[in-house]
């Protein structure tokens, strides 16, 4: 039998439009002002819009795919894999999963896997990569699906934050623990927890510090090398700094590329997430 087509489709979370060697498309989200609306796709200048949300005053927020997003994106593939960021902070993967169940329905031949990757950002990224290459050793659908939900057990999301204003604005983490990234020099390092919520792990003073906070939030979490991913908000040059420190510290094969608008608007300007493989 032929080897199936398997169509991979991931949100905007995964900073990922393009992805090599695989059939893939990325599905908006949106982020939403009074005034405007920036659609989350490849026509999306991001610096642009970063600077435009910091001069406007009002509220902002963002919106998920619906359904038929989803649906479109699956372009009538056979076999698709769906990866979504994380259930705990936005409606995507219940979109996702509506979409599972119509286009099921409406095409019993064919099927859908959603996978909730409980994260966000560069988490994404390696997962997509490791589909690829799943699919491209030709194992069958079930298999890429099964092995993708154990590679996700071993990979992790830390991140580092200068200001949570938007998250906290919206509802993602309480305006509390949102407080200190705040204030001036301060960084809150975290995780995503295993509910694939923020899970605040250290508030530091500075670079350096923020560095070396990051560096043990990895270190504790497991990382000991393997591929590591990193996507910015604004500064490459930090971007840089910290992925030379991960190689250096941990002999990682490490990437670093901007972070496309959900991610950005959430990261804020100077925000790293930082996607890891674990022991
Ligand atoms: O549905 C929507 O409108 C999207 C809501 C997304 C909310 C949070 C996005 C977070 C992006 C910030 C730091 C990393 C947190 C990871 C936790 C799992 C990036």
């Amino acid at each position: 039998m032929a080897a199936e087509r398997i169509r991979i489709v991931a949100d905007s979370s995964a900073d990922t439009l393009w992805l090599k060697d695989a059939d893939y498309a990325s599905v908006p989200l949106k982020i939403v002002t009074a005034e405007k609306e920036y659609v989350d796709d490849a026509a999306l200048d991001v610096s642009r819009m970063v600077e435009e949300l910091a001069a406007y005053g009002g509220r902002s927020s963002t919106a998920c795919p619906s359904p038929g997003d989803w649906m479109e994106a699956f372009a009538d593939a056979e076999r698709v894999i769906c990866v979504t960021i994380t259930s705990g902070l936005s409606g995507s993967c219940n979109a996702a999963c509506i979409a599972k169940q119509d286009y099921e329905a409406k095409y019993p031949e064919r099927k859908v896997c959603v996978i909730d990757s409980l994260s966000a950002g560069p988490e994404l990224r390696l997962l997509l990569e490791k589909l690829t290459e799943l699919i491209a050793s030709g194992l069958e659908y079930e298999t890429v699906c099964a092995e993708a939900e154990r590679y996700l057990q071993k990979t992790g999301l830390i991140f580092m934050l200068e200001s949570m204003k938007n998250l906290a604005r919206n509802g993602r983490v309480s305006p509390f623990a949102a407080k200190a990234a705040g204030l001036l020099g301060i960084r809150v390092v975290g995780k995503a927890s295993e509910q694939g919520t923020l899970e605040l792990l250290e508030k530091c003073r500075g670079e350096k510090s923020a560095e070396k906070g990051i560096l043990n939030a990895m270190l504790r979490q497991g990382c000991c090398g393997g591929r590591v991913r990193i996507s910015y908000c604004g500064k490459a040059e930090k971007a840089k700094a910290m992925a030379d420190l991960i190689e250096a510290t941990f002999g990682a094969e490490v990437e670093y590329y901007p972070s496309r608008g959900l991610c950005s608007f959430y990261a804020e300007q100077g925000g790293l997430l930082i996607g890891f493989e674990k022991a």
